[in-house]
């Protein structure tokens, strides 16, 4: 075990050795390899280069395994369905660890675990974990190969599937080595399903464990992962390094590495405007970053759905980049209705996980069309009708796919340099209180008003859908961090932007519903239209209406042309009541009150003051 080429399977390769490049950076990933391997036994080593001919053989082997059920080309050239196992669905956060040196450094909303001591758990989880299974080394860039903005690292794993995804998510290939070779830094990422199989052992379709361990060592620039094959918690690139690393690496250095959607808006006049958004998971990200305007004149390009790098630029500016190279989106309620951008960007070369299969060997999932199949096999492998009772596609069944399918990408939406800002936007899904749109008075507001971002649980992670909790930035899941530093280093990245070039910041609530429970707004494509009034926001020609939350549009201004939304329905979509925001009030005081004083007094402030306009409307 631990040296590649053996046995007989990989005797027949004509890719998976070892690189013969050689290079100082090198020979520490070497090493690297060599003591993971030792630790974790694998049958083989395959280091992965990336190219076509690999990933179809991949794909076979995994046909061939049962763990990919190949769909019909007919319908889906080039796309799989997996399955998983039935509690492997979502990422676990009560198992996801921060291990930094110190407690205080995870903060309160982090689970945070002691370096050491968790390394002392982990070791004899990884030892053998890997017996009996290939281990792939896969290295990944996290933008454009080379980019100003980029970020390199490296994920050893057990899971085909899981390469198979970093395929899709991320650049994979040669090039990234040749980077390490010439010295560049790089974050180390270890994957094991926790699956190890006996000589002679069939292996199952979904391998996982029911212990399961998300680790991250910021100090180190390290992550750990054992026990589930779920995207999240697997494909190490993307919220683990992405985000988590990533964040830490960026309060070092001055950037912010944040949960959020990239677009290019062009409008009627021409002009290109670059908006970024945070929302929670399964909150619209992906759908906003797809959007296709139902105004006409305004186009959207997307440059990335779920993730993106913000780093102050010397003209004054804040500059974005998508780090990753593909979409890993939400299914259910993605159709021709809602996101018929995604709808086209799924035609092939597509893998689905966790939808339902038709019986033409096509996929299906509810909110993909209007009518609902008579017969599925259901996310679970089971036969499924209408009558079944229970959805025919789980509520976290995802997409994986290139962004470069999606046929509105912003043709240079791997550009090195990124885009410059003009606006943010942070949001929720709220019932209640928080209105359609809201504009920051400024910076250090806006910060506030991420800082305050609350929502209804959805599906993407275990707990109970609905519930509301605090989801500050949408970053509660993925900052690595203590959170309150991570409101100062807002702050701080603020103070590096010229005053009149840094982005505008809007809190924007597409789920407010009435006393009946119907949504207020017809969202989706109609979210162009408070888009556009952001534009025009930006551009200095409409005013607003002071309220004690900020600036709310005049309504007249927003246009409303082709839908209908009583006036009764305007009216509750920007409803301010002084009394239940006063109760918000006092839920923030009681969050911020949990970080023992490290809260930036500047956002204590704008708490104190918000309360005084509050208590005067
Ligand atoms: P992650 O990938 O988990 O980070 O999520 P995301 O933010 O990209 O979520 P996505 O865009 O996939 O949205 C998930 C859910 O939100 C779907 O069920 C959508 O139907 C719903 N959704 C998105 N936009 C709107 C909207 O404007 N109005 C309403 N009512 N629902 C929306
Ligand atoms: C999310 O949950 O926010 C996602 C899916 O985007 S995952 O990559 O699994 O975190
Ligand atoms: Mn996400």
């Amino acid at each position: 075990a631990g040296a590649e080429g053996t046995g007989a399977a990989s005797a027949s390769r004509t890719f998976g050795a070892r690189p013969t490049t050689a290079g100082a950076g090198l020979d520490e990933l070497f090493a690297w390899v060599d003591e993971i391997a030792a630790l974790t036994q694998p049958a083989r080593i395959h280091w992965v280069d990336g190219s076509n001919a690999e990933n179809e053989a991949l794909l076979r082997q995994q046909v061939d395994e049962g763990k990919l059920i190949k769909l019909n080309p007919e319908w889906r050239p080039g796309s799989y369905l997996a399955r998983s196992h039935p509690s492997d669905v979502a990422r676990t956060e009560a198992r996801t660890f921060i291990a930094s040196e110190r407690a205080e450094d995870a903060g309160p909303t982090n689970n945070w675990a002691d370096p050491a001591e968790m390394r002392e758990t982990l070791t004899p989880l990884f030892a053998g974990s890997m017996r009996g299974r290939t281990m792939y080394v896969v290295p990944f860039s996290m933008g454009a190969v080379g980019g100003p903005l980029s970020h390199i690292g490296v994920q050893v794993t057990d899971s085909a599937y899981a390469v198979t995804s970093i395929g899709i998510m991320t650049r994979v290939g040669s090039d990234v080595l040749a980077q390490i070779a010439a010295g560049k830094p790089w974050v180390k990422t270890v994957h094991s399903v926790g699956a190890p199989l006996a000589p002679g052992e069939k292996d199952v379709k979904w391998p996982c464990n029911d212990e399961k361990y998300i680790v991250h060592y910021p100090e180190t620039l390290e992550v750990w992962s054992f026990g589930s094959g779920y995207g999240g918690n697997a494909i190490l690139a993307k919220k683990c390094f992405a985000l988590r690393i990533a964040s830490v690496i960026g309060r070092d250095e001055g950037w912010l590495a944040e949960h959020m959607l990239l677009i290019r808006v062009i409008s009627p006049e021409g002009k290109a405007y670059h908006v970024a958004a945070a929302f929670p998971s399964a909150c619209g990200k992906t759908n906003l970053a797809m959007l296709r305007p139902t105004i006409p004149g305004w186009r959207v390009e997307t440059l990335g759905d779920d993730i993106a790098w913000l780093r102050p630029g010397e003209d004054g500016r804040l500059w974005a980049i998508n780090p990753e190279a593909g979409f890993f989106g939400v299914a259910p309620g993605t159709g021709e209705s809602t996101n018929v951008t995604a709808v086209e960007t799924l035609w092939g070369n597509t893998v689905f996980t966790n939808v339902a299969l038709r019986p033409d060997g096509d996929v299906w999932w509810e909110g993909l069309t209007d009518d609902v199949p008579e017969e599925l096999t259901d996310w679970e492998g089971k036969p499924w009708t209408p009558a079944s009772g229970r959805p025919a596609a789980h509520p976290n069944s995802r997409f994986t796919v290139s962004a470069g399918q999606c046929p509105q990408i912003a043709p240079d939406w791997d550009a090195p340099e990124g885009v410059p800002l003009d606006a943010i936007l942070f949001g929720g899904r709220r019932a209640t209180n928080v209105p359609l749109v809201v504009e920051a008075t400024d910076w250090t507001h806006g910060v506030f008003l991420g800082s305050n971002i609350s929502s209804e649980r959805t599906a993407a992670a275990e707990g109970t859908v609905g519930e509301l909790r605090r989801d500050p930035f949408a970053m509660l899941p993925f900052c690595g961090y203590n959170m309150a530093d991570y409101f100062g280093h807002w702050l701080k990245v603020g103070q590096q932007l010229r005053f009149d070039r840094a982005p505008r910041v809007f809190q924007v609530n597409w789920f407010r519903k009435g006393a009946d429970g119907r949504f207020l707004w017809p969202g989706f494509g109609d979210n162009a239209r408070v888009i556009d009034w952001i534009i025009r926001r930006v551009e200095g020609s409409v005013p607003t209406v002071e309220s004690a939350i900020g600036r709310l549009p005049v309504t007249s201004d927003l246009n409303l042309d082709g839908i209908e939304v009583p006036q009764e329905d305007l009216d509750a979509l920007f409803e301010v009541d002084p009394e239940l925001w006063l109760q918000e009030t006092d839920l923030t005081e009681e969050f911020y009150r949990t970080f023992d004083g490290r809260v930036p007094a500047a956002l204590y402030a704008e708490l104190a003051a918000l309360r005084y306009r509050l208590k005067l409307a």
